[in-house]
């Protein structure tokens, strides 16, 4: 199947990569370019050599279609893939007042004592984000990060550009077009981001009534951020298409640096050890037409039967 791609790269890595420090302080195993292809007719590619969360795909998916930006929307659909990154601009802010969190993500895995003081500051921060509109409108957001660039991309003259429905509008009208395009990339916006967009854009390509979907990320955690990536691109791919009235051709993803963290190698090692399963279904509530109309009940998986979770911590 296509989840081939995926074990090639995480094969690929592992015995040609090359350490290198990293921002983080966690240390990688790293190559440069890299580019994999999923054929979206032959089933959706969420991994089955690990169970890979789709309602957590899905819900951040939708987050950034809507243009939101603050964790609460994930929140609220019990979605913690953000929270670190809004939690660090929260425990670095005037007005946190609680134990010194520096460096918690690190800390977190190397100190029990702390790991646990760590929990329940962040504990209280989901909930405050949950239930205090103020609070949440100001430590929930993450700035201008997606769902900001892809709808609302602010212009010198100030005008605002929905790349999104402009790039929708273009496969409806014009779907020869070589400039179908969405950026995340925004220089001007970066200091302004809780984190500088890792999947900085996306080009679309029409041809014999099928759609496909090109994204260029320039930064992949090879373990945790490219199994969501793959899966979140598929199914955006798959919503347009649906659209648009035109079938699924394929993903095309290409990375920059593509790293694994060297906490994860041996739960790779694991996931290696596994056969593969067939690929499941998407099956989308065919009654919602408009991309933007589309709500976490009408995207369904079917035939999902993939091996255990795998665990590993999230470099902050
Ligand atoms: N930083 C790093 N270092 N790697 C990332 O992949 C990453 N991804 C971000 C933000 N910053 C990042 C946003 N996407 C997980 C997956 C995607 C994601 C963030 C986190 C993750 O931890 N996945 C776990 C399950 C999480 C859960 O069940 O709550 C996994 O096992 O797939
Ligand atoms: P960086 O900004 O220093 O490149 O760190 C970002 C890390 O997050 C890097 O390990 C890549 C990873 N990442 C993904 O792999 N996919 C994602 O969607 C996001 C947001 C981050």
């Amino acid at each position: 199947t296509s989840e081939q791609a995926y074990l090639q790269l995480l094969k690929d890595c592992l015995e040609n990569g090359e350490r290198k420090e990293d921002r983080t302080g966690t240390g990688t195993i790293s190559i440069f370019g890299y580019q994999m292809r999923f054929p979206l007719a032959e089933g959706f590619p969420l991994l089955t050599t690990k169970r890979v969360p789709f309602k957590l795909v899905a819900s951040e998916l939708l987050w950034f279609i809507k243009g939101d930006t603050n964790i609460k929307y994930l929140l609220q659909h019990n979605n913690n893939i953000w929270n670190e990154w809004a939690f660090k601009r929260w425990v670095e802010s005037e007005d946190y007042q609680g134990p010194d969190m520096t460096n918690f993500g690190l800390r977190s895995q190397q100190d029990e004592a702390f790991a646990k003081l760590y929990e329940e500051q962040l504990d209280q921060f989901k909930e405050r984000v949950l239930h205090e509109d103020e609070f949440a409108a100001k430590y929930g957001e993450l700035g201008d990060v997606y769902g900001k660039q892809w709808r609302a991309w602010r212009t010198t003259q100030n005008d605002v550009i929905d790349q999104l429905a402009d790039v929708i509008k273009t496969i409806k009208q014009n779907p020869d077009s070589r400039r179908m395009i969405v950026s995340a990339w925004n220089p001007e916006d970066i200091p302004s981001m809780a984190l500088p967009p890792c999947h900085t854009m996306f080009q679309f390509y029409v041809s014999g009534g099928k759609l496909s979907c090109q994204l260029y990320q320039r930064s992949g955690d090879i373990f945790l951020g490219i199994p969501f990536n793959i899966a979140s691109y598929a199914l955006l791919t798959h919503l347009i298409a649906h659209e648009c009235g035109l079938e699924v051709g394929d993903f095309i993803h290409t990375l920059g640096d593509a790293h694994i963290y060297l906490n994860h190698v041996e739960q790779i090692k694991t996931q290696l050890a596994r056969e593969p399963r067939a690929l499941p279904k998407l099956v989308l509530n065919t009654d919602k037409t408009s991309v933007f109309d589309f709500e976490l009940e009408d995207l369904k998986l079917e035939g999902y039967d993939p091996h255990p979770t795998i665990k590993a911590p999230v470099a902050v």
